[in-house]
């Protein structure tokens, strides 16, 4: 009996030594410790056995047992690291240190139309200002004819800071400080003042397929001697139409802005329904663009500019949507998400 058990071990370790996956690991679990398995079978055959020879016998093959199930689990470890190294091995390899290659890159559709309408607007001698995305009260509302608890602030509820700055939620925020910094050239020499000034503007609104939390407005301002309606209405189509390169069906109608009179809403045909009606137009089949006016009296002399002597214009461009319009991108809040799969298809068509 003795030399059965050292027979079995002997096998068992020859067997496993030889074994190189864990399908035939298992098969030889099965012989040897499976119902029908040969260490099975000597437990069961001890039956047969006196009561003495049960003892020590039953021992010695318990024995066997349990070094039989510890040298298959060392082997289903040793197998399973192997497994794992080989799926290593060959799997490509980086290099985190490499240099990215940057020819693969894409600029985010946003960039592309804010650099583009900074290219026509320069060409038509503005120039292009930063502003920065954290401004006071001042900035963003009371310098722009809004006092403390005037209505308007309802429409551009934003994030305060714990220091009572906000996250500006108009790029209209730096009106005042351009008629400021331009308004000196502009009385001493004659200069107008021409500029536009992009950036990302924040509201503490739902979002939906038209509106986001966080977008981008592109502000302009014109300010001289008898500037009227009529140079407004031709910076706008100009930027329009070199824009889309083709003609847009748009509309002007009176809208309401404290820091313009008269004001204006201008909207344009919803390019992704064709003015049938949409969710990102919210089913009017126009979508709001570019809302402008003539800049009010008191804003010019909050800015330091007699309104006796001179007039300007202003537009607040909504570049997100310009974006949404001219790539056919039917919701907002895939700008932001961060997909590539989206963003990165969209190239620059000059
Ligand atoms: C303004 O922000 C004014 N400062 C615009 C202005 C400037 C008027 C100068 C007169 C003179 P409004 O809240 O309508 O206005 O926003 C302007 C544009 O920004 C909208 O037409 C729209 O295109 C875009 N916009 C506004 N809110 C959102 C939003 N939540 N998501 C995406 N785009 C928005």
């Amino acid at each position: 009996m003795d030399n059965k058990i050292t027979i079995l071990k002997d096998e068992i370790n020859e067997k496993l030594a030889k074994t190189v996956d864990l399908i035939d690991l298992d098969k030889i679990r099965v012989a040897y410790l499976g119902k029908k398995g040969s260490i099975t079978a000597l437990l069961k055959g001890m039956k047969d056995l006196s009561a003495e020879e049960r003892k020590s016998f039953g021992a010695e093959v318990n024995k066997l047992k349990a070094f039989a199930a510890e040298k298959i689990e060392e082997k289903i470890t040793e197998l399973k690291e192997k497994e794992v190294e080989k799926e290593i091995a060959s799997m490509p390899q980086f290099d985190v240190s490499t240099p990215v290659d940057l020819t693969r890159g894409s600029y985010h559709p946003i960039t592309l139309v804010q650099r583009q309408c900074e290219k026509i607007f320069k060409s038509m001698g503005f120039t292009v200002e930063d502003y920065p995305e954290v401004v006071t009260d001042y900035e963003c509302f009371e310098s722009l004819n809004i006092p403390k608890h005037h209505p308007a602030r309802d429409m551009q509820d934003t994030y305060y800071l714990d220091n009572g700055q906000l996250l500006k939620s108009q790029t209209s925020a730096a009106q005042n400080a351009i008629l400021k910094k331009y308004g000196k050239n502009l009385i001493e020499n004659g200069v107008p003042i021409k500029a536009i000034f992009p950036g990302r503007c924040f509201r503490n609104e739902a979002t939906d397929a038209c509106h986001e939390n966080t977008f981008f407005q592109m502000e302009g301002v014109m300010v001289d001697k008898d500037i009227s309606i009529s140079n407004l209405i031709f910076f706008m189509k100009t930027m329009l139409s070199e824009v889309f390169q083709k003609d847009i069906k748009v509309r002007l109608r009176p809208g309401f802005f404290p820091f313009v009179e008269p004001g204006f809403e201008l909207d344009i045909s919803c390019l992704i329904c064709g003015g049938d009606g949409c969710p990102s137009c919210k089913h009017s089949g126009w979508l709001e663009l570019c809302p402008c006016g003539m800049i009010h009296p008191n804003v010019l002399s909050e800015g330091g500019i007699d309104p006796e002597k001179y007039t300007g214009f202003a537009f607040g461009l909504g570049l997100t949507r310009l974006a949404m319009m001219k790539y056919g991108i039917k919701d907002i809040r895939d700008l932001n998400s961060g997909n590539l799969k989206s963003l990165s298809q969209f190239t620059d068509d000059e």
